[in-house]
């Protein structure tokens, strides 16, 4: 269908030479990141070595994928770039927007009518700039760029922190916020650190109630949500070559859960059998014919600690079902533990929900694995005690799962099968069942967990688990329930135990579809109507920024000093909010409203300077810009973790916020703000951190001679006069500098564009 043979074959034409080149210049035998990296250069043929970690490199993506809720920022900001068709391959897909309520019907029936104008508008720029369009209803991102364009070898980047998933087929793909999408898609080089490399090494083979899940989930737990920071983690080994390509896909989808750049394994047999079984038998004859260049030279997984920056040793065959959280992702937990800790912490042991899919664990093989747990409830007469519902990653998997009488076994439990939408995962969720805020427990096969991700409740404790696995806990209805050991009472009163979780790879009678929900661009869009109307509510027609002048950064107030983790979530929550991610203006109203004020706990409740005063931060952010005063933003390690969602750093800029400063930042967050002008800075000291109060008025004193390699100085007023002088480190190269001075990076494109 809509996938390029021939831009692939492209891509391996000139793999060996690149290749053969780096090897030749680096002196040693390459990994698979390595050969990725160094075959996709900008321009062309490797000529030097590049530091791990230190150097930025520009690179040629291959492919872009954009989802609708960074889709409409990305291309509004593409709209401005004064380019008649995007220069690579790219794709929308309509996934976020659905909300899950009542079964896909119905929900897919409104979302079409509510998110109409977002989806035309969509449609409409993807027809005009010659990108192919995924309508609502036909799969997540992710898994449809898994079933239909990701290939081994290839580099992709994609509006969404998952890109990432798509390592499962042997790619480096990178989520990126929509402003770097738009320089790919303007023709112009992607700028990456060139990324340092984690090696996990599988032993062993995966059998009984252990899944491809766990491995992630385990990693998760022995590098937490920054341990990926800058680094590729590439996983080889024997235990890898068991691993089903969706199971592979599961693992690198969530390293965006350790702030990986990316993850990927070198190509093998299931990723063969996964590209026969999507209809794309070419691509791997095609791979087949450069196996060699499409995983790591054997000498580099021989002797890993010689090729990775750390290298991490996991054996399959002794590797345990876990459940990770609540509240973050690496909080792990193996299963037969979690009664204790639960009760330890007071986290509520009944489960309301059990919730199965994403774009992490919406395979067919992870619908059959948790289909032949639902199935023993019927024959074994067991109730469940907590509703399930399910969201199958793409229209081809629902059809087909449909098909083998996969979604009857769950419907037969009661479940509500949603929309192929992201739904509870991103917060579209209208749960029925809360009242309030109660607190409850929900367990889930998806990435991230983070407060009030899926339903808004910050009381709701989610963890993070298989299918199957999420499948047993909500037969049991309790997150103490070990399916391993534990068993059920049945309706007739008898004692019964769960048999181990049986999948299949692929399905046996093939995949089929029969409406996939893709719509091909015109060939010539040149007479295609973009329409914006003035008044919506949704969509707004960007403005350019105004550079940040030296003289505004004296004499800046702090709107806000975050305490704890603040992702991307606590800066532009999702769930309701995702309405308006094509209107800056509107969602600003939501900007930092979840972020904890580190002086009095509460969140969306900060000191004005203006009138001393306490307010959401929003308000008081308005009423600064009102008076043209710039303000910073303060925070702890890793800030800006999670989402690719570049609101999160347009909404503050437009807002009026200048500088945000920070222990360490996410990296895609970090891009972010650099590309809308802003200053993303880290305390030299740490501890400085502690220094800033709550009346403080700041001045940068140095920041006439920004350049790279140099911190800032900045001067540290108190409220009584006092003061502290500090240096904040940044990691801008000259060309970001000019983002800055520019305003912002799209300003630079456009005034190239002029000359
Ligand atoms: C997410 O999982 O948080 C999202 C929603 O898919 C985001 C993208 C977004 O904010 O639109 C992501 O992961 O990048
Ligand atoms: Fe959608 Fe959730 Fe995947 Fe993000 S993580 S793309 S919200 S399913």
């Amino acid at each position: 269908m809509a996938f390029d043979i021939d831009m692939i074959k492209g891509v391996y034409s000139t793999i060996a030479e690149r290749v053969d080149k780096a090897r030749e210049i680096v002196g040693r035998p390459l990994t698979l990141s390595e050969k990725i990296l160094y075959s996709h250069l900008w321009d062309g043929n490797p000529t030097k070595q590049f530091r791990r970690g230190k150097d930025y490199v520009d690179f040629a993506p291959d492919r872009i994928a954009l989802q609708d809720a960074t889709a409409q920022m990305a291309l509004l900001q593409f709209m401005q770039a004064g380019k008649p068709k995007v220069a690579v391959p790219t794709t929308t897909h309509c996934d976020h927007l659905i909300q899950a309520k009542s079964g896909a019907a119905q929900d897919l029936s409104r979302a079409n009518t509510s998110s109409k104008e977002v989806f035309d508008f969509l449609e409409s720029v993807s027809n005009k700039y010659g990108l192919g369009f995924w309508r609502p209803g036909a799969g997540i991102i992710h898994q449809v760029v898994l079933e239909n364009y990701a290939f081994p070898g290839g580099m992709m980047i994609g509006t969404d922190s998952h890109t990432v998933n798509a390592g499962g087929l042997g790619m480096v793909a990178i989520g990126v916020g929509g402003a770097d999408a738009v320089d790919v898609m303007a023709g112009m080089p992607w700028e990456l650190k060139f990324p340092k490399l984690i090696g996990v090494k599988l032993t062993g083979k995966i059998s009984g109630w252990t899944s491809a899940k766990d491995v992630i989930l385990k990693v998760a737990g022995i590098l937490t949500v920054k341990g990926g920071t800058g680094c590729i983690v590439e996983y080889f080994g024997e235990g890898a070559k068991n691993l089903s390509c969706t199971g592979k896909g599961t693992i690198c989808n969530m390293g965006a859960e350790i702030g990986a750049t990316t993850s990927t394994f070198g190509y093998d047999d299931s990723m063969e059998r996964y590209l026969r079984a999507t209809d794309r038998s070419d691509v791997a004859d095609a791979a087949n014919e450069v196996r060699e260049y499409l995983t790591a030279d054997p000498e580099a997984y021989a002797e890993p600690e010689k090729y990775f920056d750390q290298i991490i040793e996991i054996n399959l065959s002794e590797l345990r079902p876990h459940l990770n959280g609540p509240f973050t992702p690496d909080l792990a937990t193996p299963v037969g533990e979690l009664g204790a800790k639960a009760r330890e912490h007071g986290w509520p042991i009944d489960v309301d929900w059990g919730l199965i899919g994403s774009c992490t664990n919406s395979s067919y093989e992870d619908l059959t694995r948790a289909a032949s747990i639902a199935k023993q409830a019927v024959d074994k007469k067991i109730k469940p005690k907590s509703d399930f519902g399910i969201n199958p990653g793409s229209e081809q998997i629902r059809f087909t799962a449909q098909r083998d009488g996969l979604l009857q076994t769950f419907e037969d439990l009661g479940a509500t099968i949603f929309t192929n939408a992201c739904g509870p995962c991103i917060g579209q969720w209208d749960r029925s069942d809360l009242k309030g805020d109660e607190k409850n427990t929900i367990v889930h096969s998806f990435n991230r967990n983070f407060s009030k991700r899926a339903d808004g409740n910050p009381n709701t404790h989610a963890f993070v688990g298989s299918p199957e696995m999420v499948a047993a806990i909500a037969l049991s209805g309790r997150l103490d329930f070990d399916p391993m050991n534990d068993t059920l009472i049945n309706e007739d009163g008898q004692e019964v135990k769960l048999d181990e979780p049986r999948g299949i790879e692929l399905p046996p009678e093939g995949f089929e579809v029969e409406e996939s929900g893709y719509v091909p661009p015109k060939e010539d869009g040149s007479s295609v109507e973009v329409k914006v109307s003035k008044d919506s509510e949704r969509l707004q027609i960007l403005e350019p920024f105004e550079p940040i002048t030296n003289e505004s950064l004296q004499g800046m107030k702090l709107l806000i000093k975050a305490f704890g983790k603040c992702t991307t979530d606590h800066i532009s929550m999702a769930g309701p909010w995702l309405r308006y991610r094509g209107h800056l203006d509107n969602i600003a109203n939501n900007t930092l409203i979840g972020a904890v004020n580190a002086f009095n706990k509460k969140t969306n409740f900060v000191k004005n300077q203006l009138t001393g005063e306490y307010e959401g931060v929003p308000d008081a952010q308005r009423q600064y810009k009102a008076k043209g005063i710039k303000t910073i933003v303060v925070g702890d390690h890793n800030y800006g973790e999670g989402s690719s969602r570049e609101h999160a750093a347009m909404q503050p800029r437009h807002l009026g916020v200048a500088a945000v400063l920070v222990k360490s930042f996410a990296r895609i967050h970090e891009t972010n703000l650099k590309k809308q002008g802003m200053l993303a800075l880290t305390f030299a000291n740490e501890a400085d951190y502690d220094l800033i109060q709550e009346d403080d008025t700041f001045n940068f004193i140095d920041i006439d001679s920004f350049s790279e390699d140099k911190p800032l100085t900045i001067e540290v007023v108190h409220a009584d006069g006092s003061k502290d002088t500090i240096k904040a480190n940044h990691s801008y190269n000259a060309p970001q500098i000019n983002w800055f001075r520019e305003g912002s990076a799209l300003n630079v494109i456009k005034k190239e564009n002029a000359a």
